[in-house]
């Protein structure tokens, strides 16, 4: 039979290597349209994140994280990534080609 200490080592163990190992980016899938944008998740947790961004419409479109870093143009059919590091917060994006933002291609991404 399997200790109690023999346990609370193995979960140390396991506690102390996760804690050494940094942690990877939080991937988020961003899908470009007419008119609108598609995220994988709308939250994240603070630290890094990577944005894979993929233009799916007719016309050419970006994502645009305001303040803190614009994606490249897309032509249709184009993808693209991007990483930053991103603090507790809430942070508007929308699609920088004239009308687009208006027409729908914006939103909130949660930083918690
Ligand atoms: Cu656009």
């Amino acid at each position: 039979m399997l200790s109690l200490a023999a346990i609370a080592l193995v979960v140390a163990i396991g506690a102390a290597s996760a804690a050494a190992r940094p942690k990877p980016p939080v991937k988020v899938v961003v899908t470009e349209y007419e008119f609108g944008f598609r995220l994988s998740r709308q939250t994240v947790p603070a630290g890094r994140v990577t944005f894979v961004m993929r233009n799916v419409g007719a016309l050419i479109h970006n994502f645009d994280l305001i303040g803190v870093k614009e994606g490249p143009f897309l032509v249709p059919g184009q993808s693209a990534t991007m990483s930053t590091t991103l603090k507790r917060g809430e942070y508007i994006y929308v699609c920088s080609v004239k009308y687009h933002a208006a027409q729908g291609m914006q939103g909130t991404l949660y930083v918690q």
